[in-house]
C-alpha cells in the first residue's frame, strides 16, 4: 500500500468499526497479537486503551486488569519467561506508560521477551508541547531501557509494527520492546479485507542459531583438559527449554554443576553432581568453568576477586572459561573468555554432546570426592540448623516447612523476593522442577512478587506459593485484590520481621521511627480477608504447616503472616558486601 493509499483511510470518532466491510485500529491490533498466539493481556485500563480491553475480551483473550501498571507489567515480563512468547503489558499513556517502564527496563536487563504496548497522545501536539493530555514523547523515553521500540501511525502499519515487536522480543538475546500505539491510531478504518491482508504471522520467531564447529572445538579441547570442571546454569539455560540437553550434558561429562537462582530445578537441587552446598569451595578451586546461559555479572562477582580465588577483589583467579551465550557480545564483558561458544543454547550444548560422544573421561575422581566432602559437611551443618525450633520462629524454622511443602509439590511455582527472605529460602528450599522459581533477577528488584503470581498462576495453573520479605511484599500489595478477583490459587507467606533486613532500628533523636521499621505486630493476613480470600496468622512451624497445607489443598487464595523473630535478619542480606558502609568496617 502506497502513501496515497492513506488518504482512503477515514477515522471514526467511536470505537467502533462503521460496518462489517470496515475494520478499525482496535481490532487490528488485537488480531495481530492473536494471529501470533499472543493471548493474554496484562493491563491496566484508561484512555485511550480502555475499549481494546474490552475489545480484546470480547474477542477471546485473557485479560488480566491490576491495580498498578508496574505489577502489569512484572506479569507480563515474567510471562516471557515462563512461555517463550512475549509477555505483553498495556497501559495508558504518560503516567500508566511511566509505571510500566521499570518492568520494560526489567524485561531488558533480564532477557525476557516482552511487549509494553503504550497508548500515546496526539504527535503532532506532543512533538510541538502543546499541552495534550497525558502528553509525553514516549517513544524517546522507552527507546534506552528497551532493546527495540517501536511507533505505528497507521492502520494497515498495525501487522508489521507487531510483528517486528515479537522479533524483537524473542529472538537472539530476548528482551522488552516498546510498542507506541498513538490515540487516533485506534480510530482509524480501512477496508477490512485489505486491512487483515496487512498482518503478519511471524515464520520462526526466534531461529535457531547453531555454533560454529571450530567454536566447538575449542570448548571441546578446553573442557578435556580440566582437572576440576565446573558447569554453571543460569537462567537463559532454563529459558532455552532444552531441559533434557542440559540434563544429559551434566550426567554424561559427570561434571559438578552450580544453578544460579533461577535455573534451580533444571535438574532437581537433589542431584548428585549439583555441588549448590558447596558453592564457596567450588568457584575458587574450579580450573575450568563453562558457563551455560549465566552471565559474569556482579551476581558471580564479575568472574574474579575472592569468591574465585582471586587474591585481591579486582583480580583474577586462574580460571579458563567456555560461554555458551547467544549474545555474541557477552564474551570478554568481565574477564577472558578463552571459549565462547555463540549459539542458542539448545543447539550449543547438543553439539557439544555429539562432539563428547564416544571421547570422554570422567572427571578425576579426586575432584568430585572434595565437592562430595564438602557437599556433605555442609549439607549436614544446615540440616541441624533446620531441626532446631526456637521461640520465636526465624527464618531457617520457617523455611524449613517451605521446603517440605515444595518437595511435596514439586509442580508448584515458587516466587521470591526479600532479602534474608530470599537469600535463606534460595538456599534453603530445594527445587525439583526447571523454571518453578521466579524471584527479584539481575537487579534483585524488590517489587515483582504479585505481578510474578499472577503470571504464574495464570499462564501454568499450577498452585503459586510466594515467599516475601515484609518489606518486599509491600511494593505489590494491593494486587491481593487481583488476585482474589481472578481467584488464583496462590499462597503468600509473609516472612514478618518487622522491617526492611530486620525490625530492631532505632531513630538515634527518639523522633521517628527508623528507616528500615514497620508498625510491629502488622496483620498482613487482614489484607487477604478484606478481598475475600483467607488470611492466617502463623507463629509457629506447625501453624505455618497446617496453613499453607490447607491453601494448596483449597487452591484458594491465602495470605500467611508468618510472624518471624525482629532480630534473625542481617542487613541486605547475603550481598551485605556491597553496601557502601561494610566497605568502611575493618
Ligand atoms: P543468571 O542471572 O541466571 O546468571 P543471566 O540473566 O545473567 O542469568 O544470563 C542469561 C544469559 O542467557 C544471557 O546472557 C542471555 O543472552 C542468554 N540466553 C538467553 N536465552 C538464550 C538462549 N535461548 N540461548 C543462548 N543463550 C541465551
Ligand atoms: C525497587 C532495596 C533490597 S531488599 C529490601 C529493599 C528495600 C527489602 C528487604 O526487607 P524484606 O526482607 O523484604 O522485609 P527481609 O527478610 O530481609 O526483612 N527498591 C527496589 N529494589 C530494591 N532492591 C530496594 C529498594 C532493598
Ligand atoms: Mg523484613
Amino acid at each position: 500500500m502506497g502513501v496515497d493509499d492513506r488518504a482512503a483511510i477515514s477515522p471514526t470518532a467511536g470505537g467502533h468499526a462503521p460496518d462489517a466491510a470496515m475494520i478499525d485500529g482496535f481490532t487490528l491490533v488485537i488480531e495481530a497479537l492473536q494471529r501470533n498466539g499472543l493471548d493474554t493481556l496484562y493491563c491496566l485500563p484508561g484512555i485511550p486503551i480502555t475499549d481494546l480491553t474490552r475489545r480484546a475480551q470480547a474477542a477471546g483473550m485473557r485479560v488480566i486488569a491490576f491495580r498498578h501498571e508496574q505489577n502489569a507489567g512484572y506479569a507480563a515480563s515474567i510471562a516471557g519467561f515462563i512461555t517463550r512468547k512475549p509477555g505483553v503489558c498495556l497501559t495508558v499513556s504518560a503516567p500508566g506508560f511511566l509505571n510500566g517502564l521499570n518492568a520494560l527496563a526489567h524485561a531488558t536487563v533480564n532477557c525476557f521477551p516482552m511487549i509494553l504496548i503504550s497508548g500515546s497522545s496526539e504527535r503532532e501536539i506532543v512533538d510541538l508541547q502543546q499541552g495534550d493530555y497525558e502528553e509525553m514523547d514516549q517513544l524517546a523515553i522507552a527507546r534506552p531501557v528497551a532493546k527495540a521500540a517501536y511507533r505505528v501511525l497507521h492502520a494497515e502499519d498495525i501487522g508489521v509494527g507487531v510483528a517486528r515487536a515479537i522479533r524483537a522480543a524473542v529472538s537472539g538475546r530476548p528482551g522488552g520492546v516498546y510498542l507506541d500505539l498513538p490515540a487516533k491510531l485506534f480510530a482509524q478504518s480501512v477496508d477490512a479485507a485489505a486491512g487483515r491482508s496487512t498482518l503478519i504471522e511471524v515464520v520462526d520467531p526466534a531461529p535457531r542459531q547453531a555454533p560454529a564447529p571450530d567454536a566447538v572445538r575449542r570448548a571441546v579441547d578446553l573442557l578435556k583438559a580440566a582437572k576440576k570442571p565446573l558447569i554453571l546454569l543460569g537462567k537463559g539455560a532454563a529459558y532455552a527449554q532444552c531441559d533434557a540437553q542440559i540434563r544429559a550434558l551434566v550426567e554424561t561429562t559427570g561434571i559438578p554443576y552450580l544453578p544460579m537462582s533461577m535455573a534451580k530445578g533444571l535438574l532437581p537441587d537433589t542431584h548428585a553432581l549439583c555441588a549448590s552446598a558447596a558453592r564457596s569451595f567450588v568457584l575458587p578451586e574450579a580450573d575450568v568453568v563453562l558457563l551455560v546461559g549465566a552471565r559474569l555479572n556482579w551476581l558471580l562477582s564479575h568472574g574474579k576477586g575472592k569468591t574465585w580465588g582471586g587474591k585481591s577483589s579486582k583480580d583474577w583467579g586462574g580460571q579458563k572459561f567456555i560461554q555458551v551465550d547467544i549474545s555474541p557480545q557477552e564474551a570478554d564483558s568481565n574477564v577472558r573468555i578463552d571459549a565462547p561458544l555463540v549459539g542458542d543454547i539448545e543447539s550449543c550444548v547438543s553439539a557439544l554432546l555429539d562432539a563428547l560422544r564416544g571421547n570422554w573421561a570422567p572427571p578425576p575422581a579426586e575432584w568430585l570426592g572434595a565437592v562430595q566432602d564438602k557437599k556433605a559437611r555442609n549439607i549436614a551443618k544446615m540440616a541441624e540448623t533446620l531441626a532446631k525450633d526456637p521461640s520465636p520462629m526465624n527464618f531457617h524454622s520457617a523455611l524449613n516447612v517451605v521446603r517440605d511443602i515444595v518437595k511435596a509439590n514439586p509442580e508448584a511455582m515458587l516466587v521470591n523476593e526479600g532479602a534474608n527472605a530470599l537469600d535463606f529460602t534460595r538456599s534453603i528450599v530445594d527445587m525439583y522442577q526447571p523454571r518453578k522459581r521466579i524471584d527479584v533477577g539481575t537487579w534483585g528488584i524488590m517489587g515483582i512478587g504479585m505481578g510474578y503470581c499472577v503470571a504464574a498462576a495464570v499462564t501454568t495453573g499450577q498452585q503459586v506459593i510466594a515467599i516475601e520479605g515484609d518489606s518486599a511484599f509491600g511494593f505489590s500489595g494491593m494486587e491481593v485484590e487481583t488476585i482474589c478477583r481472578y481467584n488464583l490459587p496462590v499462597c503468600i507467606v509473609i516472612m514478618n520481621n518487622n522491617g526492611v533486613y530486620k525490625g530492631t532500628d532505632v531513630d538515634p533523636t527518639g523522633r521517628d521511627p527508623a528507616p528500615t521499621v514497620f508498625v510491629k505486630g502488622a496483620r498482613y493476613d487482614k489484607i487477604m480477608e478484606a478481598f475475600g480470600g483467607i488470611g492466617v496468622q502463623a507463629t509457629t512451624p506447625a501453624e505455618l504447616r497446617a496453613a499453607m497445607e490447607a491453601a494448596i489443598r483449597s487452591r484458594k487464595p491465602t495470605l500467611i503472616n508468618a510472624v518471624i523473630d525482629e532480630t534473625a535478619g542481617t542487613e541486605s542480606g547475603r550481598i551485605t558486601s556491597l553496601n557502601p558502609s561494610a566497605a568502611k568496617k575493618p
